[in-house]
């Protein structure tokens, strides 16, 4: 059976959400990172990083929360979490999936520690290039390739959700609250959210 390492309150949110989006059994194996666990020797076998969260699926192991939503939607199709390989679509899905670590995160970080990067050098541009992006792609919804659910939504919902309503690092703009509200709706989200509480 598919095992998700998580701890409660982190970035393992994102991995129990596509977990129960996925109606797929799956295992989940508490490594509390309070307790210093995710740096036990049997655990940085599964992710040499020593974060959580992680996933171990047979003989297959990764960490990373959005290569572990590339992973779970592309080995198990019948999720319905991603556009076929040969969808059109599919351009747009990657992009977006890897737009939480690659941009979001990092802006985050630079709002957090104020520090200044020229934006030419920064990955991520800026913090507002970041989120006026964002808002265009989710102005009209309903999710961020247009009527059908993703696993992008996780990463992105995910993220923001993190950042505009929990931590409330990034000002609300009234795209970004009515998409949180509609990923709020979900149920798996509910029942994520529930678990993630610890
Ligand atoms: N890039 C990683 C980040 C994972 C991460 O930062 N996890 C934190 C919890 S939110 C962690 O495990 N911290 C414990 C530690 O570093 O010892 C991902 O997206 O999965």
């Amino acid at each position: 059976m598919i095992k998700l390492y998580w701890s409660p309150r982190s970035r393992s949110f994102s991995t129990l959400w596509l977990m129960e989006e996925s109606g797929l059994p799956y295992e989940r194996v508490l490594t509390d990172i309070s307790t210093g666990a995710q740096k036990a020797p049997d655990y940085l076998k599964v992710n040499p990083m020593g974060k959580v969260p992680a996933l171990a699926d047979g003989d297959a192991a990764l960490g990373e929360a959005a290569a572990i939503c590339a992973y779970i939607a592309d080995r198990y199709p019948e999720t319905k979490l991603a556009p076929a390989v040969t969808d059109p679509r599919r351009a747009r899905y990657l992009q977006w999936l890897f737009f939480s670590p690659s941009c979001i995160e990092p802006a985050i970080i630079q709002i957090f520690t104020k520090i200044e990067v020229p934006t030419s050098t920064a990955a991520w541009g800026s913090a507002t290039q970041v989120f006026d992006v964002l808002e265009a792609a989710l102005e009209k919804g309903p999710w961020i390739l247009g009527e059908e659910f993703s696993a992008a939504d996780i990463t992105i919902g995910s993220g923001l959700n993190f950042a505009v309503r929990l931590f409330k690092m990034v000002p609300s703009r009234p795209a970004f609250d009515a998409y949180i509200a509609r990923c709020m709706a979900r149920p798996a989200f509910q029942r994520a959210e529930s678990i993630a509480a610890g």
